[in-house]
């Protein structure tokens, strides 16, 4: 695959509902999308990084500038016999792993179209349908998550994520297992919590959660694994892994039982899979994080999903708890029993409404192998 034509675009869409963590309250989601072009076949990818470096240093300007100051220029004319090709050409730019990932994960895209052959099939996945959870953020009330746990368990989701923070946590906790004494549920704090609440989070015990994601330090293993010595609820890191050398340290030291997996975050579908490898030689399983994605990175994620070893219910969910209309045709949708079935067409599986796309684009910068970059 030669790459021709690199194009970056901005995309604004309102979230259906506002998604609070503990970093912050998102509304309305400014997306890059990455569509690189290659003998008469475009391959789409989506970039996850948030509208601020609040998960991690990464937001959609750095990536913008990113992409167009250094990996556009390392690929652009390049002549790759793959998506992992790729890589070498990206690895002087230290970190900036979503900016990559958006970059690699369009050439998989591309990739499967030229092979014709779905993308689920290529990164090596082998499940015909995926196992589907919600993460569900810090609401207005505890009346108004209650609600939203009502309507998720109603529509079939298997697994239900509260997001948690010191002050909406184990009061939270009480009333949802009041009320849902059954589910299979689990906690997200994205790093809200320290050293001094460790007698405070081994309280989280009392309510049988599938896990604790990632309740400590962004950038931490050690203190992980001394909280997972005395706490019995499994630790699942999410920030913290960035690669499979990462979750290696990490299961060997024991900081976490379970990991997510994030294509952006671990740079694209190569060190995603590694990951995956790395937990299911250790006997740990996985499950497909997500990053408020519209359609394209969705449809990639569903595709990570069908490896052997995702084996809980990730936070891949239904367009519509996300958009009014998504930017792939169809749109994601989930069983009322819980899960997606796996596109069996070639390429991504969803067609791209490039029109839409192309109306909701608020910023545009396009590269052709050969020419001088244009802005439109
Ligand atoms: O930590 O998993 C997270 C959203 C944005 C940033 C970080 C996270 C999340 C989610 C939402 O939990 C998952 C989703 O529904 O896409
Ligand atoms: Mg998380």
């Amino acid at each position: 695959m030669k790459i021709e034509r690199i194009t970056l675009r901005e995309i604004r869409i309102p979230l259906v509902h506002f998604f609070e963590t503990s970093f912050g309250r998102t509304t309305e989601r400014r997306i890059l999308l990455v569509s690189i072009d290659s003998e008469g076949t475009t391959g789409w990818g989506e970039c996850t990084a948030g509208e601020n470096p609040f998960f991690s240093e990464e937001s959609i300007d750095t990536a913008w500038s990113v992409t167009v100051d250094f990996l556009v220029p390392s690929l652009l004319g390049k002549q790759l016999s793959g998506p992992a090709d790729a890589i070498a050409p990206m690895a002087p730019v230290r970190g900036h792993r979503m900016a990559k990932a958006s970059i690699e994960n369009a050439l998989w895209h591309l990739e499967a179209i030229q092979k014709n052959v779905p993308l689920w099939k290529l990164v090596g996945g082998t499940r015909p349908r995926i196992d589907c959870g919600v993460s569900i953020g810090i609401q207005n009330s505890i009346e108004q998550l209650l609600e939203k746990i009502a309507t998720e368990v109603g529509a079939g989701y298997r697994r239900i994520k509260l997001k948690v923070k010191p002050g909406w946590d184990l009061n939270v906790l009480e009333r949802v297992r009041a009320q849902f004494p059954k589910i299979s549920l689990s906690v997200d704090a994205n790093s809200a919590y320290t050293l001094e609440d460790f007698d405070h989070l081994r309280r989280f015990d009392a309510f049988d959660l599938l896990m604790i994601e990632q309740p400590l330090w962004h950038d931490d293993f050690y203190f992980h694994a001394k909280l997972q010595e005395k706490i019995k609820t499994a630790l699942c890191l999410d920030e913290a892994i960035h690669h499979a050398r990462a979750a290696q340290a990490a299961l060997e030291l024991t900081a976490c039982r379970i990991i997510n997996i994030k294509l952006g975050r671990v740079g694209g579908f190569t060190e995603a899979k590694r990951v995956h490898d790395v937990a299911q030689s250790n006997g740990v399983p996985v499950w497909c994080g997500g990053m408020l994605e519209s359609g394209i990175g969705r449809a990639h994620n569903i595709a990570m999903s069908t490896l052997e070893n995702f084996r809980l219910p990730g936070d891949v969910s239904a367009s519509k708890r996300y958009w009014k209309e998504d930017i792939i045709d169809p749109e994601v949708t989930v069983s009322p029993e819980g899960d997606i079935t796996v596109p069996q067409s070639p390429g991504l599986g969803f067609a791209i409404k490039e029109e839409l796309i192309d109306r909701w684009t608020v910023r545009r910068e396009e590269f052709r192998a050969g020419a001088q970059a244009g802005t439109h």
